[in-house]
Parts: structure tokens; sequence; C-alpha cells
């Protein structure tokens, strides 16, 4: 990276007046209290249960127990100078058996962090979807079965009638690429489903219900604006081989436009990956018009770039990812390359499409092996990378790409999911046995970046 790009001033005022700022976060990763006041067990639950999944057999019971301290971590938000707040409603808090009764004690708990928001000037925005799917409904073929269609409607539906009249900006689903592949095809993140037969289906199901809750978020709330988060990756090939080239498009359709594309009318990438022709068994009559709708606002999640080689052992694609850590490049805690160009090439990608109307970054971030010393948590390294991944947001945007929004993930340590309570991604440090949080030089640096 250039060196000179580092010393150069990055301000807000650069970004312009209207460019939004904000931090997110996931109910299951900070939540906790996860049996409390009603609430139902989620396939995180269970799966983070059984030996051998998590690392160092790490649970979200506990987590960050923002369920009991979330007023303390929103005045955090707030003395950040944060204005806007991204999280995720818990599917089993509003219903503890994914359908059926509502859980009253669930709507009143979001109603409370709602509120305490907005007495603190801090804008909600909620992420309808983030992972934590009932284990009732699991138990039911979960992603696989269509009928899951019907109960995300039905929990879209009791969020936006219970939320919408405070919350005005809403995202229906995080990373479908990431919960169907991880969760449905490599059984390395909840449920642990692998396999085409499970992978296929949630593929399909996890569109048509990205759609059909934005239709009835459209329809209970024509006033909000609308939008859904995606994973992407900067992909690069090897080598300038044909093979490797090559193999850098599968991939790149996988993990970059397998749900973009059907979403704004374009279909699946099927040219490109052969294999998701299977997805023609799990059609219906009518879905292609199902599977598309007219978002405000696409949120893209970027944290890094891959390297993509020809590989003839790999089952479907026949391409694999030249590991960072064996690459020579700085890494971050998740064995993630830093590569803040990744971001810019991702704003560009997905501005090359005429039918998204508006960008915002909903994530970037990144873990570092952060310690409290004398009260401190010095993250240098955090604070760079954060600087130099906006400098590539801003120039994307100087060149006049669509990006108006950026989000920090995230707000404090919290349980990343397969990888446990060991990489830390926040602004705020959190000792875990103590619940003590300390402001990292990250939170400092980013709360006088947007005074
Ligand atoms: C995701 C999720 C977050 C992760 C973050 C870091 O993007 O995977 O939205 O829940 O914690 O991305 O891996």
């Amino acid at each position: 990276m250039d060196s000179t790009v580092l010393d150069t001033h990055i301000n807000k005022q650069l970004f312009g007046k209207d460019f939004i700022w904000g931090v997110s976060v996931a109910a299951l990763q900070i939540e906790g209290a996860c049996a409390d006041d009603g609430k139902g067990e989620s396939v995180w639950d269970v799966f983070s249960a059984k030996k051998g999944k998590i690392l160092n057999g790490d649970k979200p019971t506990i987590a960050c127990d923002f369920y009991n301290q979330y007023e303390a971590d929103i005045d955090l938000i707030s003395q950040l100078n944060i204005p806007n707040f991204r999280f995720s409603i818990s599917w089993t808090r509003i219903f503890p058996d994914g359908t059926g009764t509502v859980n009253q004690a669930g709507i009143a708990y979001y109603n409370r962090v709602i509120d305490y928001c907005l007495v603190k000037g801090v804008e909600p925005w909620v992420t309808i979807y983030h992972w934590d799917l009932p284990q009732a409904l699991e138990l039911r073929g979960g992603w696989v079965n269509r009928e899951v269609v019907e109960w995300f409607k039905g929990f879209t539906r009791v969020c936006a009638e219970a939320f919408g009249d405070r919350v005005k900006n809403w995202m229906v689903m995080n990373e479908p690429a990431v919960f169907t592949g991880a969760g449905y095809f490599l059984g390395i993140h909840a449920p642990g489903r692998t396999g085409l037969k499970n992978f296929l289906p949630a593929i399909h199901h996890a569109v048509l219900s990205i759609v059909a809750g934005a239709k009835l978020l459209r329809e209970i709330l024509p006033d909000a604006q609308i939008g859904t988060t995606f994973s992407c990756s900067y992909i690069e090939p090897y080598s300038d081989k044909p093979k490797d080239i090559k193999a850098a498009v599968r991939v790149d359709a996988l993990v970059n436009r397998l749900f973009i594309e059907p979403i704004l009318g374009l279909g699946y990438p099927v040219e490109d990956v052969p294999v998701l022709k299977g997805l023609e068994k799990y059609y219906q009559p009518g879905d292609d018009e199902n599977l598309k709708f007219d978002f405000d606002f696409i949120g893209i999640q970027n944290y890094t770039r891959e390297i993509v080689k020809y590989s003839f052992f790999t089952p479907y694609i026949s391409a694999s990812l030249v590991k960072a850590e064996n690459r020579g490049v700085p890494l971050t805690d998740m064995k993630w390359e830093v590569y803040p160009e990744s971001i810019y090439q991702m704003i560009k990608k997905f501005s090359s499409y005429p039918q998204i109307k508006n960008l915002y970054i909903t994530e970037n971030g990144a873990a570092f092996p952060d310690n409290v010393a004398d009260g401190q948590v010095n993250d240098h390294k955090r604070v760079a990378y954060l600087q130099t991944y906006l400098q590539q947001v801003l120039k994307a945007k100087n060149e006049g790409y669509n990006v108006n929004g950026y989000f920090v993930w995230t707000l404090t340590d919290n349980f990343e999911w397969a990888e446990g309570y060991h990489p830390r991604f926040g602004l705020i440090h959190v000792d875990f046995e103590t619940q003590k949080r300390t402001i990292k030089s990250s939170g400092y640096w980013y709360a006088d970046f947007l005074k």
C-alpha cells in the first residue's frame, strides 16, 4: 500500500454532510440472556452446545449481556458521537417457536432499545434476520423447507407493525451467502448441515424470503427505507493463466453475485457456476417475479480480498483459495488479509449494476489481539485499518460511485460465531468475566472523526 495514502488527512467533511455514519451489531452476538423472558432456542443456541463446533467451546449464552446492559451500551454509542446504530431482532424473542404465539416480553424489550436510542439521539437501523433461526423451525426443515418463506413473513410482519412507527431504516436479511454456505453446505455454522441437497434449496428460499419480507415492509411501511445486506470480497486470480482466471470468475459468481443478481432481476449466475442449475428443482411457477425487488438501498459488507486458483480436486467449482497466511501479507486475527483496495473494488462492482440506487457499507472492521493495559487499549492497527479502508471509500465516492454511508463492525467485542470470543472486533473492549467495557483507541478515534 502506498504510504503517502496513510498520511493524507481524512475527515468526515470530505464525505459530505449527508453521508450516513454508524456502527453495526447482531442480536445473537451481543445480547446473551438466551433463555430469559420467554426467549426460545435458536439454531445457534443448539449448535454451540454441541462439542467441537465453536472454538474453545464458547457459547452465546451471556455474550456481552447487551440484553441487560443496553442502556449503558447505547450511552457509549452516543458518547462516541455515532449517529446510527444497526442491530438485529432475535426471532425467538418475538416467536419462541418461530411462528404461532408472539412473546410480548420480546416486543417490549426491542421497544425499550429503540426508545432509548431515540432518547439518546441515535437512529435505529434494524436488520430483521441475522442468522438466528428458531430451532423449532430448523426441526421442520429450516431454510430447506419452502414454508420458511411464510414463517419469515410472519416474523417480518410483527416487527414492522411493532416497531415501524419509530424505525425508518430496515434491512431484511444479513449476508445470505454466509448463513447458507457455512450453515447449509460446509456445516461449520449453525445448523451444521452439508451438501447441495441442503445448500441449493436454502439459497432459493432465502432469496424468496428476502423479497417477500421486503414487499411486506413496503406494504406496511410505505415511507420506510428498505434495504438488505450482502457480504462481498474482492476476488483476484492467482496468476494470468486462463485456468486461474476462470476459477476466479466462478468464485466471484458464488461469493459476490449469487444473491444480488436474482434480486436485481438478472437470475442466478448459472452460466459461470453450472452446479446452480440444480436450483431449478426448487422453482415453482411464478418464482421469477418473486425473486425481484427494487430496494431503496443495498448494504455491502467487506473485510478482505481472496486470491483464487484452479483446483482439480475441489468439487463443483474446481477452484480454491490461496490462504492469506501463505502469502506473506498483513493479517487480522481472522487470518484475513488487510487489503483496503478491496472495499473500493466492491463499491465499484456493486455500483456497476444500474438497478442499485444507493449503497451503504453496512459492515467493515477488523479483529486484532487487544489487551487492556493501565485501563487503555491501544489498538493502533485497527485505527490504521479503518482509516485506510475509509480512504478507499472516499476515493470511490469522489470518483462518482454511489456510496453514501459507512457502519463499523462493531461496537463491542462479541461472540464471533464459530470463532467464539477469541477474535475481538470491537471499538470497545469487553472483559467477558466481568462485563467491563473499555473504549479502545479506535473508539476514541471514531468519536473524534465523527465530532
Ligand atoms: C458477518 C456478520 C457479522 C460478523 C462479522 C465479522 O458479516 O459475518 O454480519 O456477524 O461478525 O462479519 O466476521
